[in-house]
């Protein structure tokens, strides 16, 4: 049993025009499927194989690049697209906001911290909102296709939303303005599945 391309849960023009057609197209269509490939050959004959991808990436062995990259990858991009949506967008709600004003002070402070670390990643990564056991939120960045399921990586806990700067995610509709691309993932979110994950994982 090997791992497949999730579909995604809207149409590809969907989330314009925060994110356009055609990036969403290239992204989950070429470059999704890409890691999906690889991580199959990765594992293919090995004991990771029919482990769930969680499994794999909590046991991760850091030197194994071939499953760090592309299981990180793989993983990565499933939860971005299930963590946007054409309705996203507002604010969280319930006991994922409490934890966020909690943790930050307040859901404009989160705002801001989480575009921090999203607009001063160096290079390719992604930024991450967390939960560790117990319900505290936290917020982190990691390089390429690295996460904070992975041992030693980020803020560690469970990520419940990330965002993509690799400039594949971006490049054909906002160039070189990152921060412009960050400031409109805001209006995507689907904060119910956020925080529908947070329950799942505190
Ligand atoms: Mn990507």
């Amino acid at each position: 049993m090997s791992f497949e391309l999730p579909k995604l849960p809207y149409a590809h023009d969907a989330l314009e025009p925060h994110i356009d057609e055609k990036t969403m197209k290239i992204h989950h269509g070429k470059h999704h499927q890409g890691y999906t490939d690889k991580l199959n050959d990765a594992i293919d004959g090995t004991d990771m194989e029919g482990k769930t991808i969680e499994n794999i990436l909590i046991n991760l062995d850091m030197e194994n690049k071939a499953v760090r990259n592309n299981g990180g990858g793989y993983y990565n991009h499933s939860l971005f697209w299930e963590v946007m949506s054409p309705n996203g967008g507002g604010n969280p709600s319930g006991e994922l906001a409490a934890a966020i004003n909690s943790a930050f002070g307040s859901f404009e402070d989160f705002k801001e911290k989480f575009a921090t670390a999203a607009k001063t990643q160096f290079g390719s990564g992604w930024a991450w909102l967390c939960v560790h056991k117990g319900g505290k939120v936290d917020v982190c960045s990691t390089p390429n296709q690295d996460n904070p399921l992975m041992p030693g990586i980020g803020c560690g806990g469970t990520p419940i939303l990330g965002l993509d700067v690799w400039e594949h995610a971006y490049y054909l509709n906002y160039q070189n303005r990152r921060p412009d691309y960050v400031e409109a993932f805001f209006n995507v979110i689907n904060w119910e599945e956020v925080g529908s994950r947070y329950e799942k994982n505190k």
